[in-house]
This record gives structure tokens, sequence and C-alpha cells, in this order.
């Protein structure tokens, strides 16, 4: 298994984080926990990955985009030596919270930082610092619309902020029921599904400076430990 040839092309840090993407990070998680060696290229551009969202993968010459794609080939490549060990409803449950964290809260993280009027500026001088300055204004205006748009599109984006925080917080409460007494989503061990969670949840508690949501999940104090236990079960962090 050890000769497998990986290479993870993710995005890379900003906002204090090693990487700006949650979906990265908890790949990152995965294959130290499998103890595959991988190289880590960093892609700013997601124009140039191949369906123009980061994270992609080569593996053994082989292109996969989309992390739950690779984490599936990954499960292939080490005969289940991610979903082998868990029941079929454990598998059923842990995808559940995944969806939960990754299709729905992850958006709300997103807005907090692109959206947020008083978050923005963070935004502007982290990513677009390195555009000239006549350039900036209109480049960064014309992304932050497209964002605005897909998050409407979602439909999170046509609720005012009251209600996002509301759904933030019933996200953040069944994330936080979801863990089990021995400490990890499915018992013990920390698993693929408390990578995806953790990723995202690392995203929103280390982000500096603190966003809406930052605020709101501090309230999740066992949440919080949480997301540290993960990370610190395979020592792979989000934060630098
Ligand atoms: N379902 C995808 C989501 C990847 C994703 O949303 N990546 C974001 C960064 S966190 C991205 O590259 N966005 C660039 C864009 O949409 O233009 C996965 O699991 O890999």
């Amino acid at each position: 298994m050890s000769g497998l040839n990986i290479k993870l092309y993710t995005l890379g840090g900003a906002f204090g984080m090693r990487s700006v993407s949650p979906f990265c990070l908890k790949l990152e998680m995965l294959l130290k926990s499998l103890n595959l060696p991988y190289e880590l290229v960093i892609e700013p551009d997601p124009r140039k990955a191949p369906k123009g969202k980061m994270p992609y993968a080569v593996i053994d010459g082989e292109v996969l985009a989309d992390s739950e794609i690779i984490v599936a080939r990954l499960d292939e490549l080490t005969q289940g030596g991610v979903t082998g060990k868990l029941t079929a409803r454990e598998n059923g449950q842990g995808l559940a919270l995944t969806r939960l964290a990754e299709e729905h809260l992850y958006w709300i993280m997103v807005a907090a930082r692109w959206l947020d009027d008083a978050w923005w500026p963070n935004v502007v001088r982290d990513f677009f610092g390195i555009i000239p300055l006549p350039l900036r204004g209109i480049v960064t205006a014309m992304i932050r619309r497209k964002m605005r748009l897909t998050y409407e599109y979602q439909g999170l984006g046509l609720h005012s902020p009251a209600e996002q925080q509301g759904f933030a917080r019933r996200d953040l409460q069944a994330l936080q029921d979801a863990i089990s007494e021995a400490g990890f989503l499915l018992g013990e061990a920390p698993c693929i599904y408390d990578f995806a969670v953790a990723a995202i949840l690392a995203g929103i508690y280390d982000n500096q400076p603190p966003t809406f949501l930052t605020h709101i999940a501090n309230e999740f104090t066992e949440l919080k430990a949480y997301t540290d236990r993960v990370q610190e079960s395979v020592d792979v962090y989000g934060r630098k």
C-alpha cells in the first residue's frame, strides 16, 4: 500500500489556516491516519483544477477531483482501509453528518467570510492582496457577486442574518450531540467522518480573526474540544 504515489493539490493558506479549504484538510488527516505518504502541492487557482474546485489528487497517475471521490478511491486502494471497520449503519450515520457539515454548515462558514461586510476586508487583504490596486476592486467585486449568487441559489442566502444564525446553531447542536461518549462520532477511534466534520469546524474555530460564526460556535464548548481532539489524534492541524 505504501507504494502508492499520491499528490494532493490543495488551496493555500489564509486567515490563520494552512489551507482555506476544509476539504483539503480532511484529506490530509485521512492520509496521515492511513499512514500513506503524500506530496502536498499548493494550487492557488481553483480554475486550474479538473472540475474547477479544490482539492484534487493524482494517485499513481489517476486524476481524481472532489474530496469524496478521492476518499472512495483510497478506500478501494486500501481494501476498505477507510470504511471497512465500520458497520453499514455507522457508515450511513457518518455520511449523513458529513453531508450536514460539508453541504450546509460549510456554506454558512463561506458566507461568514465572504459576505459579511465587516469581515470582507480580511478576504480582500489575505486572498487578493497580490492583485495590483486599480484592478483589485473590480476583480474582488465580481468574485464576491458570484459568491453571493451562489449562496442565494444554494438557498441559505435567501434568509435573514438571524435566520442564518438559527440554521448554524441547529447544525452545531446536532454535531455536538452526535459525539459519542467515547470521544469521537463513532466510538473511541477517529474515522473519516470525524476528519470531514472536524475539518469544517477547524475552519470555523481557528479562522482569524473570528467571524460571526466563530462566535456562535464558541458557545459549543464540547464541540470545540472535539475539534481539537480529532486534529490531535492525527497530529494534523488546520491552523498554522
Ligand atoms: N465537494 C467538493 C467541494 C470542494 C470545494 O467546494 N472547494 C472550494 C474551496 S473550499 C473551491 O475550490 N471553490 C472554488 C470555486 O468554487 O470557485 C469536495 O469535496 O472536494
